[in-house]
């Protein structure tokens, strides 16, 4: 199973671009759609709620592990630069640039804005990724498309291979009652394998649970490997008491107080103590303040733009989290440029 995200800026073709390359199902501020090839599923990630929403792209991007960043053969715009922000931020994540609306542009247009993604990529995490043109109504673009999607899906299979002995970790995305049922819990498996009848917690709750049954894309399933998207029967706990973004998992650390190492985004106007914040963690989203910072162990007031710093944030509700996890911060009434730092906790 993969996952793909597929993001970009506003009217990019992202939904056409969805449709055309899977079925849709379950819907909100993200859309998911499958697409069955042989053994594997591919399970695509709308963040239609994005520019709007900025948790819409985070949410997205943080439950896949390839992205599809679209880019209207019209040209860049500042969209597609939050987004690169984004996911050079996050890090390790494998994508692709798409250009859209091939049929409204000539190949020299589109070489050009080819060269044009290569320049603002460079220097992130994105300078390698390959830019393809496509058309969603005369088809051209998208036969290679789907080859590209497919190598990047056999590398995210093999490096969650890798992660399927560690502990089993469910990041939750939807949640409801079903009739007969009880609560279902969707999301995907991030790490480790689980199993029927596991005994699991669900984080930050701190509630035991058993899962009652798997299923990923209507089949039962016995256990379900790190990269599957999941459905989950789950006993002792009801749907109204989830929240996005919760963990089901063995242990997690839950804190409103982190002690985070952030880089900030050249393109931000900085972070000061006192200031207030949104923390994106997984798909946890929530107000935040700065307490502290310091830089190179030197208390300061100001960290500038594009500085490496340590800071103390104290959030409005305990989050779930394990060492490693990578967090966001942003600034959401900043009209400019709303991601301020990529963070992880030490
Ligand atoms: N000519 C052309 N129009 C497209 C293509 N893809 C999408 N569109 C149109 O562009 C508009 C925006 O597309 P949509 O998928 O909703 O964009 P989103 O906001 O990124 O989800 C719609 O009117 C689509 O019909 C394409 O490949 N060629
Ligand atoms: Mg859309």
């Amino acid at each position: 199973m993969s996952n793909v995200s597929i993001i970009g800026s506003e009217k990019s073709g992202r939904t056409g671009l969805a449709a055309k390359l899977g079925k849709k199902g379950t819907e909100s501020d993200i859309t998911l759609y499958n697409f069955v090839k042989g053994d594997h599923i591919y399970s695509f990630v709308d963040a239609n709620g994005y520019p709007g929403s900025l948790k819409s792209l985070i949410n997205a991007v943080n439950l896949s592990d390839i992205a599809l960043v679209c880019i209207p053969s019209s040209g860049l715009n500042s969209q597609v630069g939050e987004c690169i922000i984004a996911l050079d931020l996050l890090g390790n994540k494998r994508g692709l640039f798409v250009i859209t609306m091939a049929d409204k542009s000539n190949p020299a247009a589109i070489h050009e804005l080819s060269e044009k993604i290569k320049a603002i990529s460079k220097g992130t995490n994105l300078e390698k990724w390959e830019t393809i043109a496509v058309s969603t109504t005369s088809f051209e673009g998208m036969e290679t498309l789907k080859e590209r999607i497919f190598k990047l899906g056999d590398e995210a299979r093999a490096a969650n291979s890798a992660k399927k002995d560690l502990p089993a970790r469910v990041i939750v995305d939807h949640f409801f009652n079903v009739t007969g049922m009880g609560t279902v819990a969707l999301g995907v498996v991030t790490q480790g394998t689980l199993r029927v009848h596991d005994s699991m917690t669900v984080f930050p709750l701190n509630r035991l649970t058993e899962i009652r049954s798997i299923q990923s894309n209507d089949v039962d399933m016995k256990s379900a490997p790190a990269g599957t998207r999941v459905g989950l029967a789950l006993k002792t706990v009801q749907a109204k008491e989830f929240d996005r973004g919760y963990m089901i998992s063995l242990k997690e650390d839950v804190s409103s107080k982190l002690n985070l190492k952030c880089r900030l985004t050249k393109f931000t106007s900085g972070l000061g103590v006192g200031d207030t914040v949104h923390l994106f963690a997984g798909l946890q989203v929530m107000p935040a303040t700065v307490g502290s910072i310091s830089i190179a162990d030197k208390d300061v007031t100001q960290a500038p733009p594009g500085s490496d710093c340590n800071i103390l944030l104290t959030a409005q509700n305990s989050i779930a989290y394990i060492k490693g996890d990578r967090f966001l911060i942003a600034q959401l009434n900043n009209p400019k440029q709303r991601l301020v730092a990529g963070c992880e906790v030490v």
